[in-house]
């Protein structure tokens, strides 16, 4: 087969120059005519001053990394295949009426609401990763501690860190189902007063379910996880036949080394989040405190009991 080369794109015997059929394709418009740039025309009435040009290479700069729609829309094209149906009937909701396309980052408060109308979950901003303790602790009172910031333009389809796109496409739509936010809310429960060993497990537990989780809908595999659900190329790993997958067990997924560098090498397949929920309810039971929590949904406080 003949390579085409990526401007020019045959069919038929036709040939034409390519050209963009979608505004989203505009970030592939941004070859510029050198010839009245400031840096190359020894003419241009900037020419001799370092602090203009200088000033012009920052907006530059601006202009080249615009990445409008890159990450949602690349995304979005893989959910129908790969995640969960709760992931995608929630996304739908939240595309009709909390503002998620591509051309915007919805707000926080509208999101929040969406979330406590449907699961009680609410968020609340945070500036950045949070200790794991204080993380947990959250979850207890269906608080997510949400990033508003987004990644670097120059990394569209990565980031070392929490950022909204993670929590926005990743978190939020599979918080708006209650079985979920009742299993998320219970590794919160027992994470409160827990000791720092226990912490640990609680967070690899999380790891392998809340971030990384897949489940088993009518026989297919599909992701249920928000850092699977937010990184197309761990999306496409996950389910690529390629890792191991393995029975979910709260037991063994709390002390399985994870990564946090690359791709996962083991996922936890879970039957259904009913299943997941049950099977967690009587690991945690195994957690021996000398108090017990419960959390009062309606003075949003937990009360602690003292064991006999
Ligand atoms: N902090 N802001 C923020 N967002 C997270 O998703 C997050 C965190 N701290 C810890 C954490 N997640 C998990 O990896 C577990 O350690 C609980
Ligand atoms: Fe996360």
């Amino acid at each position: 087969m003949k390579r085409i080369s990526e401007d020019v794109r045959t069919t038929k015997e036709e040939k034409f120059h390519w050209f963009p059929k979608k505004i989203s394709e505009l970030d592939r418009c941004h070859h510029l005519v050198t010839k009245f740039d400031p840096d190359l025309d020894q003419d241009h009435p900037g020419f001799t001053d370092p602090i203009y040009r200088q000033r012009r290479k920052q907006i530059a700069d601006i202009a080249f990394s615009y990445k409008q729609r890159e990450v949602f829309s690349t995304l979005k094209s893989l959910y129908p295949t790969h995640a969960c149906s709760e992931h995608l009937e929630a996304f739908k909701l939240l595309e009709r009426h909390c503002g998620y396309n591509e051309n915007a980052i919805p707000q926080l408060e509208d999101v929040s609401r969406f979330l406590k109308e449907r699961s009680g979950f609410q968020l609340r901003p945070v500036a950045g990763l949070l200790s794991a303790r204080d993380f947990l602790a959250s979850l207890a009172f269906r608080v997510f501690q949400c990033t508003q910031y987004i990644r670097h333009a120059s990394s569209p389809m990565h980031s070392p860190e929490p950022d909204c796109v993670h929590e926005l496409l990743g978190h939020v739509p599979i918080l708006a189902d209650k079985t979920f936010a009742q299993f998320s809310q219970n590794i919160g429960l027992a994470s409160l007063g827990a000791t720092d060993e226990e912490i640990e497990k609680l967070s690899t537990l999380y790891w392998f379910t809340v971030e990384f989780g897949l489940c088993k809908q009518g026989g297919v595999l599909k992701a249920y996880g928000a850092g699977l659900l937010s990184s197309y190329g761990e999306l496409l790993h996950s389910l690529s036949g390629e890792p191991e997958l393995r029975e979910f067990e709260p037991e063994a997924a709390a002390v399985q080394p994870y990564q946090d560098q690359t791709f996962q090498p083991v996922y936890f397949v879970s039957e259904s989040f009913s299943d997941a929920k049950k099977k967690l309810r009587y690991a945690l039971a195994n957690i021996k405190r000398p108090f017990s929590v419960k959390f009062d949904p309606y003075t949003y406080s937990i009360d602690v009991l003292d064991n006999p």
